[in-house]
């Protein structure tokens, strides 16, 4: 459906839109979702392309989400998390040319794909922390899984094993990243090691820079945005998903493979952030579960980015052919220079730890 032919269904589906003059624009750079931006001259609404081919079950997001605005009500937070605007008939979600959507309001501000600034990566951990302070009280085993397994690291892997096998005609470089993987078992069975020695909390799952809103000064953040894989989960994740994408040189789209590398500075301002968000509520498990986050989240988005390659681009956007297979590289570099790095994370995770207890 042309874009513009959205805006007299939408209109007739919510008050907010009624009688009035819309613009509709392409927004963001999300890989799941669809995201537009509606605008009547005043105010600004985004309206999201919801993915039911990912999230198969919307009512359990609603249930999620549900649980989150009533402990916001008597909890409140420093920052906004953006819920969906019913329809006239108290949805969440409308179906318009056989396709479903969701309303948010704008929130005003920025996102980022990259930080500017090392303190940038402190507000963005320090407001997942938080979130997961805040959440505790609601209780990681009360919310629904919205995608099951999403973070299953091991389950990501078999799959990974599964479908390569299926293949006989792999290049040298494709062999060769698939090789690196596999060679991976060992954070793999370490990570089955600390499902039962974690908590459950409610985390986002998705934290990756681009799912904050700052402020127009980047001094603060507003929103935190994609609630949908809002789960529980371990706070290792969270943490990890920032490590992947906010500590490192590039972003998982590039293809500079020489540049892509860990930068340890802002590593210590994401857990100085992080640990100021969640030091009255972590165990001592968890705190040590942190240092291997970013290897953890680096090595499921990696599987995961291998695995659509190799079955053809089935899940994630991709803007050429070949864009998963070099994310699945792109990873593999990261991961590398996270691994090559350990002890120099190790001896920052101790600074922090004792100075902040
Ligand atoms: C997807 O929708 P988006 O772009 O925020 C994905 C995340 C990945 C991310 C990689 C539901 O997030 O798990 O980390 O792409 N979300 C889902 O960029 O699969
Ligand atoms: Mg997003």
């Amino acid at each position: 459906m042309m874009l513009s032919n959205l805006i007299p269904a939408l209109s007739s589906s919510y008050s907010i839109l009624e009688n009035q003059t819309i613009s509709i624009s392409p927004l963001g750079e999300g890989l799941i979702h669809e995201t537009l931006l509606l605008d009547n001259g005043s105010h600004q609404w985004v309206l999201q392309g919801f993915n039911d081919m990912v999230f198969n079950f919307p009512d359990r997001i609603d249930y999620n989400l549900s649980l989150l605005s009533v402990h916001s009500e008597s909890h409140p937070l420093p920052f906004v998390l953006p819920l969906p605007i019913p329809n006239k008939s108290g949805n969440g979600l409308t179906e318009i040319g056989g396709k479903k959507y969701r309303l948010f309001d704008f929130v005003k501000g920025k996102t980022l794909q990259l930080i500017s600034d090392p303190t940038q990566a402190y507000s963005a951990s320090l407001a997942y922390g938080e979130f997961a302070a805040w959440s505790t009280a609601i209780g990681g085993e009360k919310m629904l899984e919205t995608i099951p397994n999403f973070h299953r690291l091991d389950l990501r892997f078999e799959k990974l094993v599964a479908v390569a096998g299926e293949k006989s005609d792999l290049s040298v470089e494709e062999t060769e990243i698939l090789d690196f993987y596999l060679s991976q078992q060992p954070l793999v069975d370490w990570y089955l090691s600390q499902l039962n020695v974690l908590p459950l909390r409610v985390t986002h799952n998705d934290t990756k820079i681009n799912n904050l809103i700052f402020s127009e000064d980047l001094k603060k953040v507003e929103a935190l945005i994609d609630l949908d894989t809002l789960m529980g989960g371990y706070l290792m994740y969270d943490f990890g998903d920032l490590v992947r994408t906010v500590a490192c040189s590039l972003q998982e789209t590039s293809t500079q493979w020489n540049a892509i590398h860990l930068i340890p500075e802002i590593f210590t301002q994401l857990l100085q952030g992080y640990w100021n968000g969640i030091k009255g509520i972590a165990t001592p498990e968890e705190l040590k579960s942190l240092l291997l986050g970013g290897e953890i989240m680096t090595l499921i988005m990696g599987l995961r980015f291998f695995t659509d390659h190799l079955q053809g681009n089935v899940y994630y956007r991709v803007t050429y052919p070949e864009q998963n297979f070099h994310r699945a590289k792109n990873q593999m570099i990261f991961l590398k220079s996270q691994q090559e790095n350990r002890d120099i994370l190790h001896e920052i995770w101790q600074k922090i730890t004792l100075t902040s207890s």
